[in-house]
């Protein structure tokens, strides 16, 4: 039936048949080898890939991630090296009227040759080229050779002649220069990441054929979204290599997940060269693309096929979602503000900032995208930062953001240190955003465009002026940021994608150091970590949006066994240092803890607790922003993941691993949340809602319980959940219910009206170190099938952050780091392919008071 209405709609096409045919895309991923320049030697090389993992695969390189072996693999950012490899083209393949030889991305100073003639000298890691090559090939035997520069020596005579250094800090070489290549910043090096200055053919390379023909650029464009109406205007770039006029017919089709294809089919006339062809569609009542939390993400399938003399020539689909995202940066009588508004909506935004997730980034499969993609949605974010210092990511990772619902606020790649502005590099940055923007702008998903990270900060407040004694230099400087971000970015955003935000840099204003600019835009505060300050201070600096602010944590003993031997299990080890990257670290790490808890001797009780220390210290900056809604908008950590085993403020480890953090974030950005804090002689309880919907008759129980679980007080409050709100629900007298707050507790426990739990929290009246927690006796039983182990827990008496500990990395937790209540029996389901019915694994159970037997 309904290919029969497909049929209908789109109409048959004429039964003239012309020589042109279907295009044909091959990937030349096969029989490819590299050598080092000047030994002579091929082996065999992967592609997409890295020159550092094809030495590794060859087993000439130390595993770059093991013990003190960073230093030992630098040798190879100072080579230069070579890829080829050949393949077969057909006598039809060589009669289409263009061939072009595509790669998605050179890793950095590239010479492509083609059967000896120089195709392209390439100079920017994030643009693709499209190179025609219809006259260089030969029927049969073809030989594609890529020179690698060594992007170290590349630019030493930039570095040479400069007669100054960037400041470029997290570069972590005595040579600075990786600010004149567009290369990825973090492969230089930064506060939690290895240097491995990397050098390959990094994403896929296309041989495509065609006839007439090829759609150049689809931009799905969306003009006006309401819920009774979309309009869509398909824009395309269609470039025609025919020599003269061709009649062509495109057909725009779109459907929503398995429902009816609907198609608009428009005739148009190709001239040689770019054609702009436009395909308008509207979409009555659209299901509209809703962020994490507001229900479904919606994704309609949209295809464009272009037919000439009936035959189809080029076709391209998008997966599309429909909806409006505003950003709201406006004067107000507080400063200045800044938020999200999604489908019309202010959304609080939750998320984290994310970081490349390799060192070797070609190694970051379909498969972990979407894995980490999964993390962030299961952890009830609706936002993730790509942040300045990576790269401009894959086409994969924003597809699983349109799946998940995630909003991607999207950084150009400039972090942390000034960058030259002289014209071939202003170059270089203009064919990298007009490459990106039109690359991703039809992602729904896609919130911003933002200039860099911590530039304008830099400029302003870390003494990079005094750095400068010339004022003809630090002038420059100033200048280049104006000619950047305030007028090449911008400009190009307004050209290619004239509705979406752009700013210029994150934080907007200044940093965490001035507390006027909380009040202005975005901020970020790293108070807690660079002014080590206690977890308290969140509660007092709150901003408009925070886009930055962390804690370290180590990663747990089975990510740490991976780099380190038991010998180097000591905090200030050689090894462990080498796996900690920040100027200030493992010290402030202890100095934090002690304020909260008791600090452990023994290394593997510092880890357990080190992890639980963060979790703690982010979750109590979470609420606060969360508290001080409608003033402040946003949420975003610092950082999601790691690209190697590193100790570092993520929450979640290189393996996969959920620190504590990660679950803490889970629980601190549910939809409801109960959120208790001591106002004065009140303690008020919030309620901070996401949801769109009011509930109504909502009642609260209030519990005072010790730590065996006996009920001293208890209250309910009938009241309201307003939507998308964070209010005070009820106050409480502090006093009256903190009478014992070394031995009890406070549970807290929201009903809707028909007896749903719609949160449930607890509050302590003391930090652990200050509390008499009993040594709970946790019982415990396994149950392990085939892929999964259910592990049921119970306790008499309060027992704090239990930790299931299992030597499989990446196994999945329906929950960990939990506290278990007195009387409460908990399953926790593990699930991990590795886990076998009949190969027990090892747990390891343990909560504050010690290890669980
Ligand atoms: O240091 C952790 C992270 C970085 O990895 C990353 O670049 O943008 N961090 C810290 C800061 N920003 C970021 C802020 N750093 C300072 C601010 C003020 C004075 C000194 C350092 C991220």
């Amino acid at each position: 039936m309904k290919s029969l209405k497909w049929l209908l709609m789109v109409g048959s096409f004429p039964l003239c048949l012309g020589a042109q045919n279907a295009p044909e895309s091959v990937k030349l991923h096969q029989g490819w080898e590299f050598s080092q320049v000047g030994k002579g030697e091929w082996l065999p090389a992967t592609v997409p890939g890295t020159v550092h993992q094809d030495l590794l695969n060859q087993d000439k390189l130390l595993n770059p991630f093991y013990g003190m072996n960073e230093e030992k693999v630098q040798w190879v950012e100072n080579e230069d090296w070579v890829y080829r490899t050949s393949f077969q083209v057909t006598e039809e393949q060589l009669n289409r009227d263009e061939a072009l030889l595509c790669f998605d991305g050179l890793d950095t100073y590239a010479d492509i040759y083609l059967n000896g003639s120089l195709l392209e000298r390439t100079d920017n890691m994030f643009v693709g080229y499209t190179l025609p090559v219809k006259e260089v090939l030969r029927k049969g035997e073809n030989r594609l050779q890529v020179y690698f520069h060594s992007p170290i020596k590349y630019t030493l005579g930039q570095f040479e002649t400069d007669g100054f250094e960037y400041p470029a800090d997290n570069d972590h070489s005595k040579t600075r220069v990786s600010i004149y290549s567009r290369k990825a910043p973090y492969s230089y090096g930064w506060d939690w990441g290895i240097r491995l200055a990397t050098s390959g053919i990094w994403r896929p390379v296309t041989l495509k054929f065609f006839d007439v023909a090829r759609i150049e650029d689809y931009f799905v464009n969306q003009t006006m979204v309401s819920k009774e109406l979309a309009k869509i205007d398909n824009a395309l770039e269609i470039n025609s290599v025919s020599k003269s006029p061709k009649l062509a017919e495109v057909v725009l089709t779109y459907a929503y997940k398995d429902g009816a294809k609907v198609a608009k089919k428009k005739n148009v006339t190709l001239q040689p060269g770019i054609n702009k062809v436009n395909v308008p569609v509207e979409i009555a009542n659209p299901h509209l693309w809703m962020p994490n939390g507001w229900g479904e993400p919606a994704l309609y399938d949209f295809e464009i096929v272009v037919n000439v003399d009936g035959k189809t020539i080029a076709s391209e689909q998008k997966r599309v979602g429909l909806r409006t995202i505003k950003v709201v940066m406006e004067d107000d009588k507080d400063g200045k503000s800044f938020y999200f508004e999604v489908n019309g909506q202010p959304m609080f935004a939750k998320g984290a900032n994310f970081i490349p997730d390799d060192a070797l980034l070609p190694n970051v499969t379909e498969e972990r995208y979407y894995q980490l993609m999964k993390d962030v949605k299961d952890a009830n974010h609706n936002m993730i930062r790509v942040w300045g210092g990576g790269v401009y990511e894959d086409d994969r990772f924003y597809n699983a953001a349109d799946e998940m619902g995630i909003l991607v606020w999207q950084d150009f790649i400039f972090a942390c240190t000034t960058y030259p502005s002289d014209p071939n590099f202003l170059r270089r940055v203009s064919e990298e955003a007009e490459y990106n923007i039109k690359r991703l702008r039809s992602h729904a998903s896609l919130a911003m465009w933002c200039g860099n990270n911590e530039i304008y900060e830099g400029m302003r407040y870390w003494g990079w002026d005094k750095k400068y004694e010339n004022p003809v230099i630090w002038a420059e400087m100033k200048e280049g940021y104006n000619k950047l971000f305030h007028q090449l970015l911008p400009s190009i955003v307004k050209e290619y994608d004239a509705d979406r935000f752009y700013m210029h840099g994150s934080p907007y204003e200044a940093n965490w150091g001035r507390p006027h600019s909380w009040k202005i835009a975005d901020s970020h505060n790293w108070g807690t970590w660079y002014g080590q300050k206690p977890f308290e201070s969140f509660d007092k600096e709150i901003p408009r949006f925070m886009s930055e602010y962390g804690f370290q944590a180590f990663p747990e003993m089975k990510t740490i066994s991976t780099f380190a031997e038991p010998k180097d299990y000591a905090l200030e080890s050689d090894v462990m240092n080498a796996h900690q990257k920040a100027s200030i670290g493992n010290a402030l790490i202890k100095k934090t803890m002690a304020l909260y808890y008791d600090v452990p001797e023994d290394f593997e009780e510092l880890v357990y607790k080190g992890l639980v220390l963060q979790g703690f210290g982010i979750r109590h900056g979470i609420e606060a922003h969360r508290r001080n809604r409608p003033y402040c908008m946003g949420s975003l950590y610092w950082q999601l993941n790691d690209s190697w085993p590193v100790v570092s403020w993520s929450s979640i480890d290189y393996y996969g691993n959920w620190k504590a953090m990660h679950y803490q974030g889970k629980r601190a950005f549910a939809p409801i949340l109960l959120n208790a804090f001591k106002e004065g002689d009140d303690l008020c309880i919030y309620t901070l809602s996401d949801e769109l919907q009011t509930m109504k008759n909502a009642t609260l129980q209030l519990k005072v319980m010790n730590f065996d679980g006996k009920v001293l007080n208890s209250k309910l409050v009938k009241g309201e959940v307003p939507a998308n709100a964070s209010v005070v629900y009820c106050k409480e007298n502090y006093e009256a219910l903190a009478k014992d707050p070394r031995n009890t507790f406070l549970l807290m426990t929201l009903k809707d009206a028909k007896g749903k739990v719609l949160s449930e929290e607890i509050y302590y009246f003391n930090y652990p170190k200050d509390q008499e927690l009993p040594v709970a006796k946790v019982s415990y039983k396994v149950k392990q099938m085939d892929g999964k182990c259910e592990v049921t827990l119970s306790t008499k008496q309060l027992a704090r952050d239990i930790f299931i500990e299992i030597p499989v990395q990446g196994a999945r937790f329906t929950d960990n780091f939990f506290d278990l209540l007195p009387g409460q029996t908990k399953k926790i389901v593990i699930t991990s392919d590795k886990i076998k019915k009949n190969e027990p694994v090892q747990l390891k159970l343990r909560h504050l008071k010690g290890i669980i037997k």
